[in-house]
């Protein structure tokens, strides 16, 4: 057995949450070749992105998401999988978001996935971190393929309900997603709300958000209004300047 089960990675996050925020490098092995993935990682490194999630919606095979992880722990960055569906809970990573998709409409994700899955992260030795996926507006690929029921854009209380309802849950992240490619981000108010609804009950799940941020602009939004993490994608495979003033613009609001 691989890896570790006694919480390395989820204390790590909590440690780098008290000195600042957490920015969160997404690579998508159906995407990315293991030679792009290692250069993203170094990227994301220099820019001072803390951990990579490695995951996809479609295409992504089991030896694909190895090697790209593989690549990504040579430039020493924690790998954590953000698992599209079973195949991608690689061996090789340090941990798994183990998710919750609250708001699918397919009794799949409900039971079925987690009973399955769990056996997985157990026999790979992955550290689980319990997080809530709740999808937001546009909802991308990743929205498409879970069957989600994405929350309107101008409902931010119905996403605080829900990041509430994930926090209670017992999630260690909340993931407030608005798609890979989304024309918008999460709403700040939607942000604010749950951040604020989550405090109110004594609780102290992280929120992490992602889809859509191309600019310093939107990060340094989505940061005041109280998101702990960021996820970033595309970005990193357009432009490395760009990806470095935008954790820049993150961490430092
Ligand atoms: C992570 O799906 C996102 O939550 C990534 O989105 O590719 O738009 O950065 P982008």
């Amino acid at each position: 057995m691989e890896g570790s089960l006694r919480g390395k990675v989820w204390r790590s996050m909590v440690e780098k949450r008290r000195e600042g925020r957490l920015h969160f490098t997404l690579i998508d092995p159906d995407k990315t070749s293991p030679s792009e993935a290692e250069r993203i990682a170094r990227i994301a490194r220099e820019a001072g992105s803390d951990f990579i999630l490695v995951g996809g919606s479609l295409g992504v095979s089991p030896e694909a998401t190895d090697s790209v992880v593989e690549a990504a722990k040579r430039q020493g960055m924690p790998t954590i999988i953000f698992p599209g569906a079973l195949n991608n809970v690689s061996r090789r990573a340090d941990a798994a978001l183990f998710l919750t998709i609250i708001n699918s409409d397919d009794p799949y994700y409900h039971g079925i996935a987690q009973v399955q899955g769990a056996m997985i992260v157990l026999y790979h030795g992955l550290e689980p971190i319990p997080t809530c996926y709740v999808i937001v507006g546009y909802g991308g690929t990743a929205g498409f393929m879970i069957r989600a029921r994405p929350i309107p854009y101008d409902k931010p209380e119905l996403v605080a309900a829900h990041a509430l309802a994930c926090s209670m849950m017992g999630s260690k992240i909340v993931y407030l997603e608005a798609g890979s490619g989304a024309p918008k981000p999460v709403p700040p108010e939607a942000i604010e709300m749950s951040r604020n609804m989550i405090a109110m009950a004594g609780l102290e799940t992280l929120i992490i958000v992602g889809g859509g941020v191309r600019s310093e602009e939107t990060a340094r939004m989505l940061a005041r209004s109280g998101a702990d993490g960021l996820v970033t994608g595309t970005i990193a495979e357009e432009s490395p300047e760009l990806l470095a003033s935008i954790i820049r613009a993150f961490k430092e609001s």
